[in-house]
């Protein structure tokens, strides 16, 4: 082989580090503000992302080195014979023991983190207690049930629930909890800038929790190829003040109760954050 295809082999290793190495600078990374996720829980798995990703560098780097090394050599010396050896019991061992002694340390290591975002019993008290609302998955939407203003949310809609679609108002700063259930068919729960995500599945009703702790608008987007309008499945999720959040509560009650004579009562403060909002 050539040193010209030394080279080729050697570019396209470099070419990709490199671009790895830039894609937080040029918006190819993570989604949102200098690819920093916008919920605690978030941060934590992007943190276990790079630990990953500098592990699985350190042996990319290394395996294409040795592998550019050893074509450049065979290049300059074409007289040169490869060795054939057949097994190897020592380099076997080593190669076995020490993925796996990685991959053993991984699984310790996140098996905190995992426990806080999988496991019931370590959500937190606050927000199991009082969910926030419940969000129904259907073909091709998202639709929100809230509790009316200082009750909580039931099971079963109460005539006094509050309902929106495709905007789902969350205050930030404190951990809350959605139930989350399908109308029709599976359906994924996504929210890229928290790194949240939990399949919908049609029957069951499945508690997730996150804590944002970043105002903004964020995507809400079905991860679950849903049937044909599933590229539509679109929602917003804005994240907000803790005052703000009761503000909207109190604006939609307000709206929903309306029934159609005189004006809606007025709201300062939601007419105010609906104002913000556009
Ligand atoms: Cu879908």
């Amino acid at each position: 082989m050539g040193k010209g295809w030394c080279l080729f082999f050697l570019f396209w290793p470099v070419a990709a580090v490199v671009s790895c190495a830039a894609a937080p600078f040029i918006g190819w990374s993570f989604p949102y503000d200098n690819a920093q996720a916008a919920s605690n829980l978030g941060i934590r798995i992007d943190h276990l992302f790079y630990l990953i990703l500098a592990i699985t560098a350190a042996v990319f780097i290394g395996t294409q080195a040795v592998l550019v090394y050893a074509l450049w050599r065979s290049a300059n010396n074409r007289d040169e014979r490869a060795q054939h050896t057949h097994g190897n019991h020592k380099l076997e061992l080593i190669w076995s023991i020490i993925p796996g002694a990685i991959l053993l340390f991984l699984a310790l290591y996140q098996m905190n983190l995992w426990a806080d975002f999988r496991f019931k019993n370590h959500y937190p008290e606050a927000a199991v207690k009082d969910p926030l609302a419940e969000v129904t998955a259907r073909q091709f939407e998202w639709r929100f049930r809230y509790p009316a203003i200082g009750k909580q949310l039931q099971p079963k809609p109460q005539p006094d629930d509050l309902y929106t679609v495709n905007e789902l108002h969350v205050p930030f700063g404190k951990p809350v909890l959605i139930q989350l259930r399908s109308d029709d068919v599976q359906h994924s729960f996504f929210l890229p800038a928290l790194r949240i995500k939990q399949d919908a599945l049609p029957g069951l009703q499945i508690p997730v929790w996150f804590e944002a702790n970043k105002p903004g608008v964020y995507d809400l987007v079905c991860a679950e190829l849903c049937g044909w309008g599933h590229y539509k499945m679109k929602a917003h999720v804005i994240v907000e003040p803790e005052e703000e959040y009761q503000a909207y509560l109190k604006n939609l009650t307000q709206q929903q109760s309306y029934d159609g004579l005189g004006q809606i009562a007025a709201n300062e403060n939601g007419s105010e954050s609906e104002a913000a909002e556009k």
